[in-house]
């Protein structure tokens, strides 16, 4: 049987609707390493040259629509600064989505790629994955050889999902990092909740899940999964 083609996730403006869903994504590193330019890349289409680090953390909103269902994604740009690490710990709380940047002018900046995986972990980032980004990818410098990034990935590809170089002063690269994991968060949302509906109709006693994922037609009460 031919599978239903789904329908594509469009950018649309705030509307009154409810969203059926909201998506949180989080973006952590060093500071200075261009989060606040690549979530004002994002959300306005912008660019600022000058550098306002953040003050522990901004919420911004994006607004999208799939078929029938309106989903909503909020934006958490955290603060890179030692001193409002606590605070922004408390931001990355079952995140949907990270971004994980550095800056591939900068080695430090890549050096403490480790220690913000770890803060993203503990805090219980979804399936729905970790994505390692390298920014500034306008700027000639490279402190970054792309070998020892490619190693990185390698060693912890268990981890990241995916990795993109982006530049937030032109653009390049931006919309396609962050389609893709909107798409992503949007096909996990829904495995979820087909799972939770077969748990329902397992609780109801219509099936019980076996072993194997399979579902079976069952008689008496009791989920399974
Ligand atoms: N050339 C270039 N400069 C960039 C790019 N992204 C950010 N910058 C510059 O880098 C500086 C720091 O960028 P921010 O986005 O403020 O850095 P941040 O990670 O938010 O820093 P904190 O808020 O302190 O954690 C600013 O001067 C930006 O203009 C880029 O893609 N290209
Ligand atoms: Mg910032």
């Amino acid at each position: 049987m031919e599978e239903k083609k789904k329908p594509d996730i469009v950018r649309v403006e705030q509307n009154d609707k409810r969203p059926d869903c909201t998506f949180k994504v989080i973006f952590a590193g060093e500071k200075g390493a261009g989060k606040t330019a690549l979530v004002k890349r994002i959300t306005e289409g912008v660019f600022r040259e000058d550098y306002r680090p953040t003050i522990a953390g901004d919420l911004s909103f994006l607004y999208y629509r799939q078929g029938e269902r309106n989903i909503r994604v909020a934006l958490w740009d955290t603060s890179g600064e030692e001193r409002y690490q606590a605070m922004t710990k408390t931001y990355f709380a079952d995140a949907d989505a990270a971004f994980i940047l550095f800056d591939l002018t900068n080695k430090t900046s890549f050096e403490k790629v480790p220690f913000w995986l770890s803060l993203v972990q503990e805090r219980n980032v979804s399936q729905a994955g970790i994505y390692l980004v390298g920014s500034k990818r306008d700027l000639e410098a490279r402190g970054v050889p792309a070998q020892v990034v490619a190693e990185y990935i390698e060693e912890e590809k268990d981890k990241l999902r995916l990795t993109a170089e982006v530049s937030a002063k032109t653009g390049e690269g931006v919309e396609d990092l962050f389609a893709n994991a909107v798409k992503q968060m949007a096909e996990q949302q829904e495995v979820r909740s087909s799972v939770s509906e077969l748990c329902r109709h397992a609780e109801r006693g219509s099936f019980r899940i076996k072993r194997d994922g399979q579902y079976a037609k069952q008689k008496r009460n009791g989920c399974s999964c």
